[in-house]
């Protein structure tokens, strides 16, 4: 009789918890197995593939038993890749241990992606329709059900908490808390840049749609998302983009000189209202600094193949050097951008050939979560620091004089020199960019995301256990806790921001272990890196190949900046050893006959 009345119980409770509707808003369904509700009182996990098996995909198969027991923690493994540099010194050496090793993180991270993909806002269950309408963002995780008795599922309140005071008491910078990985300005602007191509939120539709066609990186913000526009960018002649000279420096036309739509505000004026492939990229000076250097990369490279083939016209010009400048870019992501950001010594490559042995899908669908995540506003500085100047946001932001002003070695210098704020930790956020972040949650509610510790499990982490498991201190956790109720109940932005930084780093676990799986698939997935198109051919020969394999973000700044290179570095030289920094021809120069000198600059601590 007492087991006939605690079973009751137990389905008393559970009904109430569930609100006696979706069975599956408890996320009964581990190891990635899929949940389908049967009327109120069941739901199916279906654990095909998982490596797991039982009601709920809790019991591991025999090779996944022996996996799990041999596979390190993601932060021992950070542990590893961030320690014992002499070590990672001479793997770096040993080409075939180095190619090993790079091609376990892109096969181990990018198997995380879905591919093709699934879900989307819309859809928390497989259909053509997700699948195939290429106007939304994908999702890695289906959204929270409506039926379901919380937002977040069955954890925390039943309303969640307000947004500004979220923002406020978790979000906003009290003291700017400078980057330990010393990520510098220079880093900041490339992310913002280089990920406007692929996250276009539509917002006439909404939060859950993009404008972007290709769901990845077709260099869209430098050509133009539809044909119309690229052709108004055009030259048609030798394959270049249309330009204008100032003071002897290419810079973009004007809107008067290619009637492109752009987004300025009245005050500014006509001759600096410069036309680019995005038409936000006027609001930051840093955004149009980058939008020049791949104009003058672009028509640079067209001059190089058309020397290598007089006879190509126009178009064929101008398609190969695309695709050649779609290849630097991933180079650059991935050796000199992502090698950042990872803080490890072991050094990652760039070389598709790594995956054609392996399993792999060339495709890609961003994903509304990576769309979410990458919102770094906390990289934002207080204010902007150009030479001996010092810009506020209302001085900096829309002044596209800042760019002729000091022309683009001199940007290039000061935002190599300027720090950039810490991400994880909370209380970061400028003033200036809180509203980004507030709205970033709004969406993600619009959305209905799942929680962070959802999203962990998910990513084959841990979920956290407390909210001081999750910020890693007392004070941010107690006003966690206030706000959510229960720690299966944090939102992932906010979770994403507050959560505790890895030592010394400008993330937390989460971040990365959701961010790099995104990001290798994404860079990986693009066609150019599949057997048939990575071959000298398809970049105009062994001269365009090369130009793809040798890129740096020192190389493309000095290629293309008039008298003395300045250091160009997503990390700003250490305070102490403000020494001497040459810039080697060799490696910062393409053989290329009108690159600069070697020059040598004297990184002055003061500055910084
Ligand atoms: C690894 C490599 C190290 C990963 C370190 C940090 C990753 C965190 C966030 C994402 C970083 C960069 C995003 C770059 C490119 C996005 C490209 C998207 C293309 C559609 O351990 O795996």
């Amino acid at each position: 009789m007492l087991w006939f009345a605690s079973i009751y119980l137990y389905l008393f409770l559970g009904s109430l918890a569930c609100g006696g509707a979706n069975p599956c808003c408890s996320q009964p369904c581990q190891n990635r197995g899929v949940c389908t509700a049967l009327g109120n009182d069941s739901y199916e996990c279906d654990c095909t593939r998982t490596g797991y098996y039982g009601q709920n995909c809790t019991k591991p198969e025999f090779f996944t038993q022996i996996k799990i027991s041999l596979k390190p923690t993601p932060n021992t493994v950070h542990y590893i890749l961030t320690h014992f540099k002499g070590l990672w010194n001479i793997i770096n050496n040993i080409s075939f241990l180095r190619d090993a090793i790079m091609r376990y993180v892109l096969t181990s991270r990018s198997h995380l992606i879905d591919s093709p993909p699934t879900y989307n806002s819309d859809y928390g269950y497989k259909s053509w329709e997700a699948y195939s309408n290429l106007s939304y963002f994908t999702r890695t995780l289906p959204p929270v059900s409506q039926d379901c008795p919380t937002p977040m599922g069955v954890a925390g309140h039943k309303v969640l908490p307000d947004v500004k005071i979220v923002a406020e008491k978790l979000l906003l910078r009290r003291k700017f808390i400078p980057d330990p990985q010393r990520t510098s300005l220079m880093f900041a602007f490339f992310a913002q840049h280089f990920t406007h191509q692929f996250f276009k939120t539509d917002m006439k539709k909404g939060p859950a749609f993009t404008r972007g066609k290709n769901h990845g990186v077709d260099l869209n913000h430098i050509y133009g998302e539809e044909l119309e526009r690229q052709h108004k960018l055009r030259l048609f002649k030798d394959g270049k983009l249309k330009f204008q000279v100032v003071d002897g420096e290419v810079y973009p036309p004007t809107v008067s000189d290619v009637q492109v739509d752009m987004h300025y505000p009245p005050h500014v004026p006509e001759s600096q209202r410069f036309v680019v492939g995005h038409e936000a990229f006027g609001l930051v000076p840093g955004l149009m600094m980058y939008a020049t250097i791949w104009l003058r990369e672009h028509n640079r490279v067209c001059d190089i193949l058309k020397v290598e083939h007089p006879d190509w016209d126009d178009e064929r010009l101008f398609q190969t050097t695309r695709l050649i400048l779609i290849g630097e870019t991933i180079k650059i992501v991935i050796e000199d951008y992502v090698q950042h950001l990872s803080g490890y010594h072991f050094k990652l490559k760039f070389d598709p050939e790594l995956l054609f042995s392996q399993r792999f899908q060339y495709q890609n669908r961003i994903s509304s979560e990576f769309n979410t995540l990458y919102h770094w506003h906390p990289l934002m500085p207080d204010n902007f620091h150009i030479q001996d100047e010092v810009y506020s946001y209302k001085q900096f932001l829309f002044n596209t004089s800042i760019l002729t002003h000091y022309g683009v070695n001199h940007l290039v210098e000061s935002f190599t020199k300027q720090i950039a704020g810490r991400v994880a930790g909370g209380r970061n956020v400028a003033p200036a960019v809180l509203m980004v972040a507030m709205k970033s949650i709004e969406n993600s509610r619009l959305m209905r995301f799942q929680s962070l510790n959802a999203y962990r499990k998910r990513f084959n982490m841990k979920p956290y256990t407390s909210f001081e498991d999750m910020t890693g201190e007392k004070e941010m956790a107690a006003e966690l806790e206030e706000l959510y109720g229960d720690v299966d109940a944090v939102e992932m932005y906010t979770g994403l921001l507050v959560e505790k930084p890895r030592q010394n780093a400008i993330f937390g676990e989460t971040m990365v272990e959701m961010g790099a799986p995104y990001s290798l698939k994404g860079l990986m997935g693009n066609p150019i890196c599949s057997p048939e198109y990575w071959k000298p051919s398809t970049f105009g020969g062994k001269v365009g190949f090369d130009i793809v394999n040798s890129a740096s973000l020192q190389k493309l700044v000095c290629n293309n900046v008039k008298g003395p290179c300045p250091l160009a570095s997503f990390h700003v030289p250490n305070v102490k050893d403000s020494v001497l920094t040459t810039i080697n021809a060799s490696t910062a120069h393409s053989s290329q006959k009108e690159v600069n000198p070697t020059v040598i600059l004297k990184e002055r601590t003061s500055e910084l």
